[in-house]
Parts: C-alpha cells; structure tokens; sequence
C-alpha cells in the first residue's frame, strides 16, 4: 500500500517536508545497506496518543548501532523526545514510527568510517500490516525455502537494513506463491521466525516460541506476549522448534509491532487446529489491545505524547 504521507520528517535534529526529506544518491546506506532502524507504534487512546514501550525501542535501535559501530549523535532521551515532536508536529493521534539511523556522503568503498552516521525518524499512518481482515481470520502461510541468516553472518537481533533483503527474499516468495507471509527456518531447520514477525504456537494449553539463538530478532511485542501470557496463567516455553510442529499446534500466531498479533489460519496448506484464530490467541489479543487502545496499562508500557 502507497504511503499515507505525514507532513514533516525529522532529519538530523530538523523537521523538513516529507516531499524534500532527500539524500544523496552516493550514501553510503544506498550501496551497501548501512542503516539500523526501528519500528513502533503510536496508539489513540482515551487519554491522548501513546507510544508502545519507546524506551525498549529506542535501546534496541542504540544497541544495534553499537553492533555495527556506528555512534549516534544524539542520546536515547533525545531521540525519545524528538520521536515524541515528530508525532506532534504531523498532528497524528495514531501511526507507525520510524527511526532510521544511516551512513551518510563522503565516500565509497566498504569502509563505512569516513561516513557520517546520521538519523531520521517518520511517521505516517499504517493500517493492519497483514491485511484488514487478518487479526480476526488470520493469515495463509508457506515455509520459505529461504532460510534465516546463519549465527555470525549478519547478527539477527541486530534490527539493521541489510537483514531486510533476507525478508524480502522470504515475502517474495510468499507473495508469488499466493501467500500472504513466509516462515523462515534458521540454518539447522529449527522454525526461526516470519520476514517481520516472531512467531509463536500453543499446544495443550502452553505456548512455545523459538529461542534467540534460533536466528530471531528479539520482538519486543514477543517479550510483551510472553509477560501477558505469565499474567494468565500460561506457561511459555522458549526452545527449538521442528518444522513439523507447525503443522500439528493447536494455535500459530505471529508477533510484531506492525503485524500486532496475527493468528495464522494454515502453513503449506493445512490448516491450523480449526483453521481459524484460537481462543489463546484471542485472549492475548484482548489483554493487548485493552492495554495499546484503551490505555489499560499496569505494566507502564505506554508513553504519552
Ligand atoms: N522479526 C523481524 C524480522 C522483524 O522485522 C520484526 C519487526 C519482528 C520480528 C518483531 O519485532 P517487534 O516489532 O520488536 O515486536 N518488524 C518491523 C518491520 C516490519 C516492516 O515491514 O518494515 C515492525 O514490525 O515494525
């Protein structure tokens, strides 16, 4: 879906118009993927707009960038603030944030040094990411015949550009075969995660979900699903997952911040349990949209605009 365009972007500490929110052709970013980046949402709720645990946000984008050594010039408290301006500034009282922190112009060749690093944060209005009937029906689904990154090759729980043309290879093929979404297996054919989601499956009332060695970014909507199913009482167990349990689960649900939590209604064809979204899942959900659109928050997740 084409952009629903804000106003203005914030680019190195100034608002500039979306329309001129430019940069150079010769980036460094441009050639060779050098960009870390974040995704979050902003909900409306009864007491104004609020932002889905920012700090947890903001740390991962930090961390990242230290991975790659790339020093931000500005401090986590900043960028908070400035991601707070930003909503503001376009009038928004809901939308999707996106803090980019890039190698800029000065030369080519891998060595990223001579680059400045730079930062920009966005925001515009997202709809439902895997489609508007998705969170009620769910979602059809293949195991890619991609796999996820091997350890040590390009560092899964960094959340950085380059990671993003694996994904791409995982949807493409999704998408071309009719599907809404991959699953990746990571090197071993442990089940790893979605192009842009983490995945979990309930079987006999527990809950499972790969591991962070199972080539997965840390989802912080999986750390929110793991601490609501805890406060209901239910079991989660992180450990590797064969393919095949994809298929036997009673429940499949993928985790995100643009996909929220979306039940998936079959993988390679055969349906889920009942092919339908699951009354685990469905109460996840429940406790999660009561929190981000009702602001029933007890956990202090949500930051006020
Ligand atoms: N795995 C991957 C590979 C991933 O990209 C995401 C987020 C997650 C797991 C879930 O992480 P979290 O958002 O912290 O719960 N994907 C972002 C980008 C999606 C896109 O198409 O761009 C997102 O959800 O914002």
């Amino acid at each position: 879906m084409a952009f629903k365009e804000a106003d203005y972007i914030w680019m190195n500490g100034e608002f500039v118009a979306w329309k001129d929110a430019k940069i150079h052709i010769l980036s460094h970013v441009v050639h060779y993927g050098t960009s870390v980046f974040e995704g979050i949402r902003a909900y409306k709720t009864p007491k104004g707009t609020a932002i889905f645990r920012l700090p947890e946000h903001t740390r991962r984008l930090f961390n990242s960038a230290k991975i790659y050594r790339m020093e931000v010039p500005f401090t986590q408290e900043e960028i908070n603030d400035a991601i707070k301006e930003t909503i503001k500034k376009n009038n928004l009282e809901s939308c999707y944030i996106r803090p980019l922190v890039y190698r800029g112009y000065n030369s080519l060749g891998v060595n990223p040094f001579p680059c400045p690093v730079e930062v920009s944060i966005a925001v515009w209005e997202w709809g439902k990411y895997l489609g508007p009937e998705a969170l009620e029906k769910g979602v059809d689904v293949k195991v890619s015949t991609w796999n996820r990154m091997a350890p040590n090759t390009f560092p899964a729980t960094a959340k950085v550009g380059a990671n993003y043309m694996n994904s791409q290879l995982i949807k493409m093929e999704a998408i071309e075969e009719g599907y809404t979404e991959g699953i990746a297996l990571d090197i071993n054919g442990w089940v790893s995660e979605g192009s842009g989601e983490n995945l979990f499956l309930v079987m006999d009332g527990k809950m499972y979900t790969p591991p962070l060695g199972a080539s997965i970014l840390a989802g912080i909507t999986r750390a929110t699903v793991i601490e609501l199913a805890h406060n209901i009482g239910i079991e989660v167990i992180e450990m590797m997952i064969p393919r095949e349990f994809l298929y036997t689960c009673d429940e499949l649900f993928f985790t995100g911040s643009a996909a929220e939590i979306t039940p998936i209604a079959s993988v390679d064809k055969i349906p889920v349990g009942s092919g339908r979204r699951g009354p685990i899942t469905e109460k996840l959900q429940k406790k999660f949209f009561d929190i981000v659109e009702n602001g029933n928050d007890p956990y202090g997740w949500l930051y006020y605009v």
